[in-house]
């Protein structure tokens, strides 16, 4: 029972801060969301997102009813239906699918939504895994730049975004703390009223490039010979930190010799930088001290995103940033938790074909022996997020497909499911949330009554289990049960000191400590603790997708679509969600470099597109972007824009060089005025 006051919660949406919150209730409703002091980083300051949540939870399109579809799919038409009819229909079409075409023709579909360790890859998991259903690869984000952090370090902890505030220089490279984690800003501000240099590498102006001594307007993409040209600079003028490179890193020859290739000359002319820039990034990063490189997450999603990313955090290697607070580098520190959904799962991972989320359009549209059959999307809003959306949508237009969205609002993909089911928020459910920038871990409880008849992800997919005979006695069914479980199986043996930790809503530190020093508290997780600089598992990644690792792949531009497309997150939303509450008029951002040859003024609207697809909107003539790059914002809904269609529309299929990830930054497409 949730009664009024105030209530400890903590935000598991899919951002580096994992805020700890205050909950204000009033009459069951909630009525304002703060942040709280119990959590260092946090410090009573949360975004507007969060501190709106009470317009999501209680907006016109909250979905408070399970639905059925009535119209065509896609028109959105539906009428509400029980509960118990809901679990039945999907119940006998899960076992329709698996006992006409086999369990492989079941699809999970689920990504973002939550990072929870209750709400993904637990009861779901269990249902799917039983079920024999396809495996998702869970390639959306994160997958090319894990890539690299495991071959290099196993995932070595970086450090706390608290102790930027400690660095005397900090590198922002590919990331946008201002829109995707403000506490990194507040760091940075106080760092540089301390003295520090602050470093933007972005094809961007972000906001926080006003205040930095240096900015290199990279094209997209380039990351790899530009990092690999400031290490040939502190190779070249003798401030490599050859004892710590001898001491505590392996194939650094492999490394060197790579970096040696591209002079500051020839990486500045791929990435359209100065090489003077790059010689003053390499000298100012050499004679600082703490030092530290910030990677975002902007960096991977290209062609060379694997291997671009390696690079960016190799330099902390090559130039011997370690061993000191504010210094090192910091990117995901999921590395620092070894909990999983899956011990509350008990269920084993079939031996069943893995379907890349990123292919989905192609899953749906292509997949033989068997096809799709069945499709449930949860955490996930696949045609606004993932690539290839016409692709998506044909797909999700099959007649001969059954597609249940587990969903806390009417999203684009839900107008196109056969049975809605409504979801609760997670201020009104259970989580386990541990912070992928942040080091914590939450305990989340209900903090205000569910809304409408929304259910949470365990107890969906526990009625399904049981429905289809799935449910095993010792299946751990309540969210303490389930809580217990995950951290039991804490791989550092840390069970009993988390649940004693977890209480009041107070987070919990990991094994390293809350605020770890790399080479002093955290060290690389192969068996030497050394980092590698050429790992033989890269190597042999790189090889079966392209040319050798750490080879750079050249520009896809053609002279038909000669501009390069990003996608970067937005401050108002975390990928498409909240989008429904977005009212400000969406624009594509043109350099006027590139506007005036094409005569596109102002405010005009412009056709968008490449050989896949095409999205009409109005143009922002600016020169936020760089010249040869026009911007979308990520994670756009169907009526952000004129054609309905969004920047996902034009982002091909294809593969990043290490984790099958998706190159969301490394679209090309011409622009037009309509
Ligand atoms: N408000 C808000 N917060 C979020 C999110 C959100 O959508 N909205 N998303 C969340 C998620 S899922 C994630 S993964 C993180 C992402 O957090 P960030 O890493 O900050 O996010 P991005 O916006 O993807 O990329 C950061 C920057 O990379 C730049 N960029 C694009 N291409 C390149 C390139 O080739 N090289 C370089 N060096 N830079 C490039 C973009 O211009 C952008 O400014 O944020 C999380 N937080
Ligand atoms: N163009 C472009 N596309 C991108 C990117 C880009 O940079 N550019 N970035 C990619 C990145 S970084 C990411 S992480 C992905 C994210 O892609 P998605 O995982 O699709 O993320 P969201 O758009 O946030 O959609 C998550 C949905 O889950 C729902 N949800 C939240 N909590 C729950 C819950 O407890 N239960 C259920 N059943 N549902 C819940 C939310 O309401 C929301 O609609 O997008 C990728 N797509
Ligand atoms: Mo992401």
């Amino acid at each position: 029972m949730v009664v009024d006051g105030v209530h400890p919660s903590a935000c598991p949406l899919d951002c580096p801060d994992s805020c700890t919150l205050d909950v204000h209730v009033t009459g069951g409703r909630v009525v304002a969301v703060r942040g709280s002091d119990r959590s260092s980083l946090t410090d009573g300051v949360i975004c507007g997102k969060v501190t709106a949540f009470a317009d999501h939870m209680y907006g016109d399109e909250r979905l408070t009813l399970p639905l059925r579809r009535t119209g065509p799919k896609g028109e959105g038409r539906f009428e509400p239906i029980s509960w118990d009819d809901a679990l039945d229909t999907v119940a006998e079409n899960l076992a329709r699918v698996r006992d006409t075409l086999g369990g492989e023709a079941i699809l999970p579909c689920s990504y973002g939504g939550s990072n929870g360790a209750l709400t993904e890859g637990a009861v779901d998991a269990r249902l799917f895994h039983r079920l024999g259903a396809s495996n998702l690869a869970r390639t959306l984000c994160a997958m090319p730049s894990t890539r690299a952090q495991t071959g290099m370090s196993g995932k070595m902890v970086g450090g706390s975004l608290e102790d930027v505030a400690h660095s005397r220089f900090v590198v922002l490279w590919g990331v946008n703390p201002s829109a995707t984690g403000i506490h990194l800003v507040s760091r940075v501000q106080k760092a540089r009223r301390a003295g520090a240099k602050l470093i933007v590498v972005d094809p961007r102006r972000i906001p926080l490039a006003r205040h930095a001594d240096l900015h290199l307007r990279l094209r997209p993409g380039t990351d790899l010979p530009l990092a690999l040209a400031v290490a040939h600079e502190l190779f070249r003028t003798g401030a490599a930190d050859r004892a710590f490179l001898a001491e505590h890193c392996r194939n650094v020859e492999a490394f060197e010799a790579h970096a040696m290739r591209w002079s500051p000359e020839r990486a500045a002319a791929v990435a359209g930088v100065e090489a003077d820039d790059v010689r003053c990034l390499a000298r100012m990063y050499a004679e600082a001290s703490p030092a530290l490189i910030r990677c975002g997450w902007g960096v991977e999603r290209s062609r060379n995103g694997g291997a671009g990313t390696f690079a960016v955090l190799a330099l902390a290697a090559v130039a011997g940033k370690f061993g000191i607070r504010g210094g090192g580098f910091t990117m995901s520190n999921t590395g620092a938790w070894q909990l999983s959904g899956g011990a509350a799962a008990r269920a084993e991972v079939p031996d069943t074909r893995w379907v890349n989320l990123g292919r989905i359009g192609r899953a749906l549209t292509e997949l033989r022996d068997p096809p799709v059959g069945a499709l449930f999307v949860y955490n996930c809003n696949p045609l606004s997020t993932c690539p290839d959306q016409e692709a998506v949508r044909r797909g999700l237009l099959r007649d001969d497909l059954f597609t249940v969205v587990h969903e806390q609002v009417m999203t684009d993909t839900a107008r196109y499911a056969d049975v809605v089911l409504p979801a609760t928020t997670f201020l009104e459910h259970h989580d386990l949330a541990r912070g992928y920038g942040n080091l914590v871990l939450h305990r989340i409880r209900p903090a205000a009554p569910r809304v409408g008849e929304s259910r949470p992800n365990h107890e969906v997919f526990g009625a399904l289990c049981d429905r289809l005979g799935l449910s095993r006695d010792d299946d751990p069914r309540t969210p303490d049960a389930m809580a217990d479980a995950v951290l039991d199986a804490d791989g550092h043996g840390r069970g009993e000191e988390l649940r004693a930790a977890l209480i009041d809503g107070r987070p919990a530190p990991p094994a390293a400590g809350a605020r770890p020093v790399q080479f002093v508290d955290t060290f690389p997780l192969h068996e030497d603790r050394r980092l590698d600089l050429y790992p033989e598992e890269l190597a042999r990644e790189a090889r079966e997708t392209g040319p050798e690792f750490l080879d750079y792949r050249p520009d896809p531009a053609t002279d038909e679509h000669p501009l390069a497309l990003i996608s970067p997150a937005e401050r108002g939303t975390v990928s498409s969600t909240f989008g429904q509450l977005r009212r400000t008029e969406v624009r594509l951002m043109v350099h006027p470099g590139d506007a005036e040859p094409r005569g596109i003024a102002d405010g005009d609207v412009v056709r968008v597109f490449n050989d896949l697809g095409e999205v009409r909107v109005a143009a922002k003539v600016t020169d936020v972007v760089r010249a040869g790059v026009v911007s979308l914002p990520k994670g756009l809904w169907a009526r952000h824009t004129r054609s309905g269609t969004t920047a996902n529309a034009l982002i091909p299929d294809a593969l990043t060089d290490l984790g099958g990830g998706l190159c969301f930054n490394d679209a090309r497409v011409e622009v037009q005025p309509v």
